[in-house]
């Protein structure tokens, strides 16, 4: 199925959840902390959670620089492949689940 009309960024594919409800999930919220490596202040910080923050499902993304963890709310659990690549267009890297 073509993605037209869809002005999504790059590195992030639309998925079919995109249309849903932020914010109003009655299930249960996923809570997940990664660690990511190249965060140096609050640009770094904000830059992270702009990108994460796009995923489809993501409600919430808190990220601290001088730690390295960014914790991320969504829906439904996520996609590490898909958060690894919006914090590469970010400019950081995904370490891993921390
Ligand atoms: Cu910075």
């Amino acid at each position: 199925m073509p993605l037209g009309g869809i002005n999504w960024r790059h590195a992030a594919p639309p998925r079919e959840r995109r249309d849903q409800n932020r914010g109003t999930a009655m299930t249960t919220a996923t809570t997940t902390t990664y660690q990511v490596s190249g965060m140096s202040c609050g640009h770094c910080e904000g830059a992270v959670s702009a990108e994460v923050g796009a995923l489809p499902g993501v409600t919430e993304v808190t990220a601290t620089a001088t730690t390295g963890l960014v914790t991320v709310v969504s829906e439904g659990p996520l996609d590490d492949d898909a958060v690894r690549a919006a914090v590469d267009e970010a400019g950081y890297e995904l370490v891993g689940p921390a």
